[in-house]
């Protein structure tokens, strides 16, 4: 018994203690709740969860520059083409049945159906057009300033800092802005409204979180043409290249030494949210509905579909692979951030699913930037059921206006806490409905933000192994490299 104890625990060890964790996480909050902790105290006892966020938040600009920049440059370009082209397809389809699924779901449930919208300040209408919402997206794939959206990324606070409008320059229509603000704002973790001044400079300006959402795939596309571009350059380029490989791998040692503060960190973190969220009696039995159907649709997504494209495309048990990511699903669930559990995610591909290194390299950044099949889903169902609260048909048409702006308005999802209630704003704008009724499904957001995580993250790392095996021959995991490949590291 004492091998096989400590077998397990070099095998489960850190698993196990990350599962007690947020499950102690969850049970001290709310015996603190009953506390009415002054926001001091919260601050305070939120540090220890702060802190692990900040450590994973410190690793993922270094991981995904030299994950990209180093992979892709020991690429042959017809490798990395067909890699490219089957990854993107693969993200697009799947997040597009995601959107499928909850629109299916939320059409046959009808959560919102005579849910009243008592004592809701109802919106000034759509603060945007959905053109100007995917413009900017567009718009923020190219970072004017590279190292300007480096540090933006890192801001909690999803928006843009918004000026007041001054009194002579009264908003003709109200617009307003919803600010989610960071840990050292007593008022973190609840909408505030700010009313706006509709100036066409500020206009575009106004969708919540894609100017600095939309920069880490700039900063994702720049690092990856980089990469490209140093594959080509043979020998010249083999000195970044180095850097890279060498930056890559201190990163996954880093995390390796920062793992074991996980549990601890998680307890606090999990605790922390539960303690400020809000009382869960508000959450009436429509909400109740509604979450039902979200949760709903996340697990045939991610518990049916997604394994089975992986069993189609592989041939292989999905449920064994799955078994080797459950740390990082785990930290999923305890940061509701993809891009924070990116590291994690990264470590399990390597060590426990056994993923050619150039193809994590590729696939997982690219994946944690754009490829959010839970928010996708999650944003179709929340758009829907907010019309059918406004007892406002839509149509074929809409419909499909849902579906795409769902898609686009995930990929402009930056994987941090809360990003996908952010950017519902285009999806809800791109049918004509307030963007403010977001306020109707705030109170469950913090919940099902963790489970969307976790099937965002699962849909990233199923890719990387299903890439693994569709170009096996380019990245043969035997160590017989092809011979047009330059070693790596
Ligand atoms: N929390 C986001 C993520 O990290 C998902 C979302 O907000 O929809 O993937």
């Amino acid at each position: 018994p004492r091998r096989w104890l400590r077998e397990y625990c070099r095998r489960n060890g850190l698993l196990t203690l990350s599962i007690i964790a947020v499950v102690t996480g969850c049970v001290l909050g709310f015996l603190l709740r009953g506390l009415n902790l002054s926001t001091q105290a919260k601050i305070y006892f939120s540090f220890p969860g702060e802190l692990l966020m900040r450590t994973l938040k410190m690793l993922i600009l270094p991981l995904i520059t030299s994950s990209l920049m180093s992979g892709l440059s020991a690429m042959d370009a017809k490798a990395s083409g067909r890699l490219g082209l089957l990854t993107i397809t693969y993200y697009l389809w799947t997040t597009f049945i995601a959107v499928i699924v909850g629109i299916g779901l939320v059409t046959l449930i009808h959560p919102g159906t005579g849910t009243e919208k008592e004592g809701h300040r109802h919106g000034s209408g759509p603060v945007m057009t959905s053109a100007d919402a995917l413009l900017d997206l567009i718009r923020n794939m190219i970072p004017a300033n590279l190292i300007e959206a480096t540090f933006q990324q890192y801001k909690t606070d999803l928006l843009p800092v918004v000026s007041k409008p001054k009194p002579k320059e009264k908003a003709a229509q109200p617009n307003f802005v919803y600010v989610m603000p960071d840990y050292s704002d007593p008022r973190r973790g609840h909408p505030v409204f700010l009313e706006l001044t509709p100036a066409p400079e500020v206009h575009y300006k106004n969708i919540p979180g894609t100017n600095q959402q939309m920069n880490v795939l700039g900063i994702v596309i720049f690092s990856a043409t980089m990469g490209l571009l140093l594959g080509r350059m043979g020998e010249r380029g083999v000195p970044l290249v180095s850097v890279c490989q060498c930056i890559n791998e201190c990163v996954m040692k880093i995390i390796n030494a920062a793992m074991w503060y996980f549990p601890f960190g998680i307890v606090f973190l999990v605790a922390g949210k539960v303690v400020d969220m809000q009382d869960p009696s508000t959450i009436g039995e429509k909400l109740g509905l509604y979450t039902i159907t979200v949760m709903a649709g996340l697990f045939v997504h991610g518990v049916v579909l997604l394994p089975l494209f992986y069993y189609i495309l592989t041939y292989k048990n999905p449920f064994s692979y799955i078994r080797g990511l459950l740390q990082a699903l785990v930290i999923a669930l305890a940061t509701s951030s993809s891009s924070a559990t990116l590291p994690i995610t990264m470590k399990c591909l390597l060590e426990n699913c056994g993923v050619d290194r150039q193809i994590a390299r590729f696939v997982l950044p690219v994946g944690a930037t754009i490829n959010m099949d839970g928010t996708a889903l999650y944003e179709a169902v929340a758009a829907i059921f907010i019309a059918q609260v406004n007892e406002y048909e839509l149509d074929f048409g809409q419909l499909v206006t849902i579906s795409i702006t769902a898609t686009a308005a995930s990929i402009g999802a930056a994987g941090i806490p809360q990003a996908g209630l952010v950017t519902m704003v285009i999806v809800l704008t791109s049918v004509g409905l307030p963007a403010d009724d977001i306020m109707l499904i705030v109170a469950i957001d913090w919940v099902l933000d963790r489970f969307r995580t976790m099937i965002n993250v699962l849909g990233d790392a199923l890719a990387a192994g299903i890439m693994a095996h569709l170009c096996r021959k380019d990245f043969p995991t035997d160590g017989s490299r092809a011979p047009s490949m330059p070693p790596t590291g």
